[in-house]
Parts: C-alpha cells; sequence; structure tokens
C-alpha cells in the first residue's frame, strides 16, 4: 500500500504512534509535507468527522484521530519544515469567554496553518476585549474565527460577533464561527460571515475569503 494511504488509514483509526512512524518515512521518502496534509491528514479527518456525524464512530475516535494529526504536526514543525509555500493571510483564532474546549479549536488552526494561513491561536475563554485587543495588535488580519462547544455561551458569541463588526466599519476582516454550539442558522442571525460544520471545509471557506 501507498504510504501516504497506510498514512491516512493511521490517522484516520486513530493511531498517533504509527501515524507519526508513517509521516517520518514519507518525511525521509522525500514527500513534501503539503502532500501529507493534503493527501493523508485531510481525508482522514474528513472521514472521521462523516462518520461521527453518522454515528458511526464515536467521540473517542475524533480525539485519537486528532492526537494523530498532532503527532504529525509536531513532527514536521521539529524537522523545521515549512508546512505552506507562502503565507496567504492572517487569521485570528479563540474559544470564546466561559468556554475551555480545544480540541475542535486546534484542529481548525492546523487546517488553517496547512492551507498556508498565519494562526494567531489566542486559546480558551476569550472575551470580547482579549478579541479587540488581538485584532488591534494584528493590523494584517484578515479573519477572525470564534469556536463555541457550549450552548450558554451562544450569547456571548453573539456580543462578540456584533462588537467585531462595530469595530471594523470598512470591513478589514471577516468573522468566522463554529463549533458543536453553533448551527448554520444561528451563525446567520449572529451576523457571521461564515460557519462550517468541520475543521477541513473551514480551511476552504478561508480561502475564499483571500483574494
Ligand atoms: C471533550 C469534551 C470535554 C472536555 C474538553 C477538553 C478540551 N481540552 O477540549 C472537558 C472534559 C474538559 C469538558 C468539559 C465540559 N463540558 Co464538554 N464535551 C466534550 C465532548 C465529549 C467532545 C468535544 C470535542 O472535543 N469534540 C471533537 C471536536 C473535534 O469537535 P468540535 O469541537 O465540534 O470541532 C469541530 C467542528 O465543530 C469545527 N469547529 C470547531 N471550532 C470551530 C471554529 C470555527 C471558526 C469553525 C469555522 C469551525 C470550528 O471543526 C472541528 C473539527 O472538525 C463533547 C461531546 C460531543 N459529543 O461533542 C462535550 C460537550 C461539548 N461538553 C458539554 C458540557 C456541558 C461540558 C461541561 C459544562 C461539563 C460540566 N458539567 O463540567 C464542561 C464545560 C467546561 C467549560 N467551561 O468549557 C456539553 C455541551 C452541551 C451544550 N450544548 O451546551 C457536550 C456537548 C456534552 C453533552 N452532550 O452534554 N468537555
Amino acid at each position: 500500500m501507498e504510504i501516504l494511504e497506510e498514512l491516512r488509514l493511521a490517522v484516520e483509526n486513530g493511531h498517533p504512534g504509527e501515524a507519526g512512524r508513517l509521516a517520518a518515512k514519507a518525511l525521509d521518502d522525500g514527500t513534501e509535507p503539503l502532500q501529507i496534509v493534503e493527501d493523508a491528514m485531510m481525508p482522514a479527518m474528513r472521514s472521521v468527522g462523516e462518520r461521527y456525524k453518522n454515528e458511526e464512530a464515536d467521540i473517542l475516535r475524533i480525539l485519537a484521530a486528532a492526537r494523530s494529526v498532532r503527532t504529525c504536526f509536531d513532527l514536521i514543525e521539529k524537522r523545521g519544515l515549512p508546512l505552506a509555500q507562502k503565507n496567504i493571510g492572517t487569521i485570528i483564532l479563540g474559544t470564546i469567554e466561559g468556554d475551555l474546549h480545544d480540541v475542535g479549536k486546534n484542529l481548525v488552526a492546523i487546517m488553517f496553518r496547512s492551507a498556508g494561513f498565519k494562526v494567531v491561536d489566542l486559546g480558551v475563554d476569550i472575551s470580547e476585549k482579549k478579541f479587540l485587543k488581538a485584532i488591534a495588535d494584528t493590523p494584517d488580519v484578515s479573519i477572525v474565527c470564534i469556536s463555541s462547544l457550549l450552548s450558554t455561551t451562544l450569547p456571548e458569541m453573539e456580543q462578540v460577533v456584533k462588537a467585531l463588526r462595530r469595530n471594523d466599519p470598512d470591513r478589514r476582516y471577516r468573522i468566522m464561527v463554529g463549533g458543536g454550539a453553533v448551527t448554520r442558522q444561528t451563525a446567520e442571525l449572529m451576523g457571521a460571515d461564515a460557519y462550517t460544520e468541520n475543521c477541513v471545509e473551514a480551511a476552504e471557506v478561508a480561502k475564499t475569503f483571500i483574494v
């Protein structure tokens, strides 16, 4: 079996050790990091996401697949290899205030980075004030992304989206929202520019905002 196919299966089946070993071998054989991401990690995460949605895979499988992706990225980083050929834009990303979930946010960050974005990851429990400060500190920001897994934090998310809009009359940046608590409909009602259900689509949509 081709090595990237083996790696895709290792990530999909949630075997971080095996995924790391195969990624190292692929790199030793001269495979470009970007090809590893596009031909193995992204299809694997897309497939696990689909199976989770159809209730064919449980959350432990997602977490194990996410750990496998993390292992491969750490390896690529440790070798000092560039993930993307160029910097296509800057994204600020954080989990909303009151919410400490970060697995999905971290996956989104990985997918953005592999698509060529610079990511300023603010972490979890991020208030309106912290988002606004990060935007002021990042003059080249193109997209601001907010994640929420707790439905109790949706009013806060709406508040932040509105504040970010007020802060940006010239539409310097776009706003994307996501995470288990958000739906396409709530995202639209809040006034966000985009919502996606998973990290693979998040990177694809983000690229459409860069002209
Ligand atoms: C793991 C987990 C935890 C871990 C978090 C560890 C961590 N470091 O993240 C721990 C144990 C700490 C935890 C705590 C709590 N949790 Co919890 N947790 C989960 C669980 C099991 C999985 C979440 C997860 O990681 N999913 C996997 C990732 C990959 O999926 P994801 O986050 O949705 O991200 C994907 C997409 O949504 C998208 N995405 C994510 N962010 C963004 C952002 C943008 C901009 C875009 C475009 C896309 C995008 O891309 C990702 C990848 O494709 C869920 C149950 C579930 N089935 O989802 C409950 C769940 C989210 N938790 C829940 C609750 C209630 C809590 C607690 C309040 C429990 C308690 N009573 O203490 C606390 C809250 C703590 C806090 N203040 O945040 C509820 C929320 C219910 C609700 N609707 O409000 C859930 C749904 C469980 C349930 N069924 O009741 N939790």
